[in-house]
């Protein structure tokens, strides 16, 4: 027996496949949800255990995995990712050497190549922390807002306007829920499928205010079926972002690539790693 057989176990890159397997093999067997998918709940999740990063400060992100206690968890944006933190127990449980923070992140890169999303390149590092670390109310955008506050969010955390829009993308995936947001819908036909539509739609469709008692937001004109937040809205009405939307609707592989690097940079936000390579995980056949 050679020492290092003996040593504390050290997860590579195999590790983690198997745990990417298990959220895939999970995703497929608990179909009854939502639009099919607990997919799209993973992706937001790992997004708002990252997105509450601040450069400034150097705290938030998905070091530490505070979404786990309240008050973070009862912060209103985090309304719903139960569902997800739920979700991923049994893998927890499972796999017990890999941190929440890991897990979590790990789950959005699976979410995404298993809804045939661009490779997500991932690292692991995240260490768990107690309920100290939570971070204050009012970090994650709000969907009533404009231009001027995504700027003032995403700003916070470190990024420009292209990989803002890049990332706002994401909501070519799953849909607000009346109970959770307040909000109503999906963005697009294919909830459940990763694309560049919700930029194709911003453009091409036409947005008039919903009718209905609900918080402000836009419904389709053609279907009335489909929805807009403000801050969607938001990415059109302003010039430089424009420029962005149009350059993902009109194509898509441009569009994966910018919402790939964007989406590495999210989940590393904050993150005190002691290693460079990053893991490429071999999605579902
Ligand atoms: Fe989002 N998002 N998001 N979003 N988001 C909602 C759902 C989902 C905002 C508000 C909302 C990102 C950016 C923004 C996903 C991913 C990402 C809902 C509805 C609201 C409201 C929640 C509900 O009722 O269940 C706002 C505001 C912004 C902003 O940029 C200003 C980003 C950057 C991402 C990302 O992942 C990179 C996903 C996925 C969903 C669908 C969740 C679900 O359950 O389905």
């Amino acid at each position: 027996v050679s020492a290092k057989a003996t040593g504390p176990f050290v997860p590579a890159k195999e590790d983690y496949q198997n745990v990417y397997n298990e959220i895939a093999r999970l995703l497929v067997e608990k179909d009854n949800y939502d639009d099919g998918s607990y997919g799209p709940v993973l992706v937001r999740l790992a997004w708002h255990a990252s997105g509450t990063y601040d450069k400034e400060t150097g705290t938030g992100g998905s070091n530490g995995a505070t979404m786990r206690f309240a008050p973070e968890s009862d912060h209103g944006a985090n309304a719903g990712l139960k569902y997800a933190r739920d979700f991923l127990e049994p893998v927890k449980e499972k796999f017990p050497w890999i941190s929440y923070g890991d897990l979590w992140t790990l789950a959005g890169v699976v979410a995404i190549q298993e809804m045939q999303g661009p490779a997500i390149p991932w690292r692991p590092g995240r260490q768990d922390r107690d309920v100290s670390a939570c971070t204050p109310d009012g970090r994650l955008p709000d969907a009533s807002k404009d231009q001027k506050h995504i700027r003032a969010i995403f700003g916070r955390m470190g990024f420009d306007d292209r990989e803002m829009v890049a990332l706002c993308g994401a909501h070519s995936l799953g849909r607000a829920h009346t109970d959770r947001s307040g909000y109503d819908g999906p963005w697009d036909f294919s909830p459940t499928v990763f694309t560049n539509e919700f930029f194709r739609l911003l453009v091409d469709e036409k947005w008039g205010w919903k009718k209905w008692n609900g918080p402000a937001q836009y419904t389709d004109n053609t279907t009335k079926t489909l929805m807009m937040l403000p801050t969607d809205l938001a990415l059109v009405k302003d010039k430089e972002f424009k420029k962005h939307v149009e350059r993902y609707a009109k194509d898509s592989g441009v569009f994966f690539q910018e919402f790939s690097d964007a989406y590495v940079k999210l989940l590393e936000l904050g993150v005190p790693f002691t290693t460079e390579e990053r893991f490429v995980f071999k999605s579902s056949e």
